[in-house]
């Protein structure tokens, strides 16, 4: 999408990031490579090539109404894989050089999947931020989207810190360069990554995401409701909409509503699936078995 009469190239994108050690520069001296490397290796490149991933969407309410707002698009891995999570392949493609490959990957069969269902709604998709300023493949998304038929004001890029940024003048360039083709922006995961509120004041989202680490059990944490209740006054005024992820419970709800936040989503709401799910269930007060769906 960053073409190469910009004012940033890949080799910038890469400055984005505090350099670290690649499991494929450890590769260059065979010696070293410990034998279960290589199998991650082999097996990361299997699913890539084999396009081994599949697609579910979490449906977020607008809470008031209980209304849905739009999906998020998380990945899973198909069939048996040497990894335990997808959070796990995702770690391992960062630090073997194929993160693109795979965010691509996983990308394609979230936009293709989404169309193929009928998606009319906000479609909130995982990015990390090295890769969105990677302009290796100019306009690989925006040309999908132009085949799919899904117009760009409709999808949300969350940024999720995997790594730590480096040069924020030129993420925030980065950043808006999307925005003027048309995508809207989250901030993930806030509370949880390294640097979530400067990432905030520099590129102005749309949307920030509250980490799931934020709402459990807010209800009966008085120093995470002070500080949630600050950042919700702060979007507020400067019109930002919050989105509550991880709501699980029904007092998380009902404290996260009493305190203005408008969006959630959460096992409590509705869990990730295959199909599209629409509407909110009979809300009750439920112990909801906590597994790891990553926000890839
Ligand atoms: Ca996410």
């Amino acid at each position: 999408m960053l073409t190469a009469s910009r004012t940033y190239s890949s080799q910038q994108a890469g400055s984005l990031l505090v350099p670290s050690r690649t499991l494929a520069g450890s590769v260059e001296n065979r010696s070293a490579v410990a034998p279960e490397m290589v199998t991650t290796l082999r097996e990361l490149g299997r699913i890539i090539s084999h396009r081994l991933i599949t697609p579910h969407f979490q449906p977020i309410f607008e809470l008031s109404q209980a209304e849905l707002y739009g999906y998020e698009a998380l990945s899973r891995i198909v069939g048996p894989a040497v990894f335990n999570s997808i959070e796990e392949l995702f770690c391992a493609a960062q630090g073997s050089g194929m993160l693109s490959g795979l965010e691509r990957l996983c990308r394609e069969r979230a936009l293709t999947t989404a169309a193929q269902l009928g998606v009319n709604e906000l479609l909130f998709l995982n990015v990390c931020p090295a890769v969105l300023a990677d302009d290796h493949r100019p306009g690989v998304t925006a040309k999908l989207l132009g085949e799919l038929g899904i117009e760009r004001s409709r999808v949300v890029l969350e940024l999720t810190e995997r790594s730590l940024i480096s040069d924020y003048d030129l993420f925030g360039r980065v950043v808006n360069h999307y925005r003027r083709q048309g995508y809207t922006i989250a901030i993930d995961d806030l509370g949880d990554g390294f640097a979530g509120l400067k990432m905030l004041a520099q590129i102005e989202p749309d949307y920030v995401k509250l980490a799931r680490f934020m709402v459990a059990g807010i209800d009966k944490a008085p120093v995470r409701q002070a500080l949630v209740e600050a950042i919700v006054t702060f979007c507020q005024r400067v019109g930002i909409k919050v989105i509550a992820e991880g709501i699980e419970r029904q007092e998380e709800l009902d404290y996260l509503t009493a305190i203005g936040i408008r969006y959630g989503q959460g096992y409590l709401l509705a869990r990730p699936a295959p199909h599209l799910l629409e509407r909110m269930p009979q809300l009750h007060d439920t112990s909801v078995p906590v597994q790891t769906w990553l926000q890839w």
